[in-house]
């Protein structure tokens, strides 16, 4: 297969230093001879361009996100280069930045599939904010809601003008850290939530085999997943922002990434919130590059 690595060095999103880090971390410690050890023909296409915005400025396009005029930029150029990447059959593999860099791989994603896609949300926390539900202003916390058509115009009709997924087509698993706000809006949505308990409960099997029957009942083509290194527990995973306790192990995590790369619909994928500045001995790096093994051994 023909894979792009996309770097997207950015912290805006997050307001916390470090994960601009994520993408030359990971080129660092191999990551174009991990893929290429399994066939793949890899063009890593370099980092899209991420301005420099004074820290108290953050607040002066919009009162209530932050860096909002710089992250709607630097995803809007993302969309684009992940949609070229699709159409000329690649495999797009864009690593963060923090999560709010979702909105624009997933939109390039979208617009290239139309919309006949789903997504599998690997992660502790819902992102399914908008500014008004928002207690932290930071966009991390929103790229969901806004692909699914929620939030601020600019975020929803981000790259082209429409929703991006339909609800039922987010499959969301590990959430565990969940705002007020985005409880109420679960209560009234579409995607399909897995929490950990659930996956304790049911086996990871199971789950895993309801959402691969589900989306193959389905008039989809692909498969985006989209992977927050906080749905590992907090214990594996010094090096990333915002960590919570109660999540999957390390091994868990592989086993969920090995049979969706299996079931041959994976066609592109984030990796985010690798935060180098916060990693001891680089666990958490080496964790990262563990996963993309995995989903590049098993990719069909
Ligand atoms: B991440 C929080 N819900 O909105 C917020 O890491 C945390 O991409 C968001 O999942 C975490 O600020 C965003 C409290
Ligand atoms: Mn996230
Ligand atoms: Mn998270
Ligand atoms: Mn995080």
């Amino acid at each position: 297969m023909n894979i792009n690595i996309i770097g997207v060095p950015t912290f805006y999103g997050c307001d916390k230093l470090g994960p601009q880090l994520g993408p030359d971390k990971l080129r660092e410690k191999g990551l174009v001879s991990k893929i290429k050890q399994y066939k793949h023909n890899v063009f890593d296409i370099g980092n899209i361009y991420v301005k420099e915005v004074n820290e108290n400025e953050k607040l002066t396009s919009n009162p209530d996100m932050k860096y909002f005029e710089t992250l709607v930029e630097i995803n809007n150029n993302l969309a684009h280069v992940v949609n070229c990447s699709l159409a000329s059959n690649c495999f797009p593999l864009i690593i963060g930045g923090d999560h709010s860099i979702a909105l624009g791989s997933i939109s390039g994603v979208s617009k290239f599939f139309n919309k006949k896609f789903a997504i599998v949300w690997f992660d502790a926390h819902g992102d399914i904010n908008t500014f008004e539900t928002s207690e932290s202003k930071n966009v991390h916390g929103m790229p969901l809601a806004s692909l699914m058509g929620y939030g601020h115009n600019k975020l929803k009709d981000l790259y082209y003008k429409d929703t991006k997924v339909k609800e039922n087509n987010v499959y969301h698993i590990g959430g565990r850290d969940i705002d007020f706000g985005e409880k109420e809006f679960i209560k009234n949505t579409d995607m399909n939530m897995y929490y950990p308990q659930d996956l304790s409960k049911k086996g990871l099997d199971t789950i895993i085999n309801d959402i691969l029957d589900s989306i193959h009942s389905k008039d989809i083509n692909a498969i985006h997943i989209s992977f927050d290194l906080d749905f590992i527990d907090s214990k594996f995973v010094p090096g990333t922002g915002t960590r919570v306790d109660n999540g999957l192990t390390v091994n868990e995590s592989k086993y969920l990434l090995s049979e969706l790369a299996k079931s041959g619909l994976v066609k592109s994928m984030d990796l985010v919130e690798l935060n180098p500045m916060l990693d001891i001995n680089d666990t958490t790096t080496d964790i990262a590059m563990d996963l993309i093994d995995t989903i590049f051994k098993n990719l069909k």
